[in-house]
């Protein structure tokens, strides 16, 4: 069955083989396998059960990125927003003989009283996954269907599961000026990122819509093919923020690295009845 509704997920299965499963709450990519093998990284300490944004998968960052900064109206919103602790709605479904789709929707009508009051706009959010036999899309679209413009970010927080951190790199950036929030410092990246302590970096204005992170000791990696994104963050928490962190495990951080294709070095305003589009596809080198 190529869409199984359960309680708190949806599971989408390929006729190839190929699968992924979207948690409810926060719409929450946490698996996508390809060959019965899994790509994407979900912490084992990961908490499942709604009452936290899941460490692993992709999380939806909306409408801010991190924490906003006073006087902006995002200010009080809990770091990374409201869309990735908010519980979802699978919208439909569908299938033909190259992809599975399934969307998932929230609007203002579906968030607590509390970030209705912080936020007070209408909107309304359709994030669409598209499984095919390598490859899957995850598109995200904001409609503002209120009479008020609003500012926002969004970002596509995916985790990869990989074979080891020190042994892979991104592969795009090359020549991209980027903000280093572990040195509190902008620089102009040379060359491939790689992974050799805490990274935690927001690249913008990107040169590039396509990026790899090739497994550097073997073969394999993953490609990300971006569309209406312009920034790009890569995260690793390596050592002390791994140990620093209860629903990721100390030694996790040699098994995942984030690349995160959103919008987040600038605001996006949105006009009343204007709508905006954004999306990855992410395949197999
Ligand atoms: O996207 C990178 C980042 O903003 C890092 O600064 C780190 O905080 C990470 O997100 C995880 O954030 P979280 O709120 O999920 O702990």
């Amino acid at each position: 069955m190529p869409i199984a509704h359960q309680s708190n997920k949806a599971v989408l299965t390929h006729p190839s083989g190929a699968s992924a499963e979207v948690y409810l709450y926060g719409a929450t990519l946490t698996s996508w396998k390809v060959a019965n093998k899994e790509r994407i990284f979900l912490s084992e300490k990961a908490i499942l059960d709604g009452s936290k944004a899941i460490r692993g998968g992709i999380p939806l960052v909306f409408p801010v990125f991190g924490k906003g900064r006073a006087p902006h109206i995002t200010a009080a919103l809990p770091q990374h927003g409201f869309a990735r602790i908010s519980l979802w709605k699978l919208l439909n479904s569908s299938d033909d003989t190259h992809t599975v789709t399934a969307e998932f929707g929230l609007d203002h009508t579906l968030i607590s009283e509390e970030y209705r009051k912080l936020w007070p706009f209408d909107f309304s959010l359709v994030y669409t996954v598209k499984l095919a036999a390598e490859t899957i899309e995850t598109q995200l679209r904001v409609h503002n269907i209120g009479d008020k413009s609003f500012d926002f970010n969004t970002l596509l927080h995916t985790y990869f599961l990989i074979p080891d951190a020190s042994k892979v790199k991104v592969v795009g950036l090359s020549g991209v000026d980027y903000v280093d929030k572990v040195l509190q410092t902008s620089a102009h990246q040379q060359g491939d990122v790689v992974i050799r302590g805490e990274v935690d970096r927001v690249y913008a204005n990107l040169k590039s819509t396509n990026f790899q992170v090739p497994y550097v000791a073997e073969q394999g990696g993953v490609q990300l093919q971006l569309k209406g994104l312009g920034d790009v963050v890569v995260w690793n928490p390596w050592t002390e923020k791994a140990a620093g962190m209860a629903d990721f495990g100390n030694e996790e951080f040699h098994k995942m690295i984030c690349v995160e294709a959103g919008q987040v070095a600038e605001f996006v305003a949105l006009a009343a009845g204007d709508s905006w589009e954004g999306s990855q596809v992410l395949s197999l080198l």
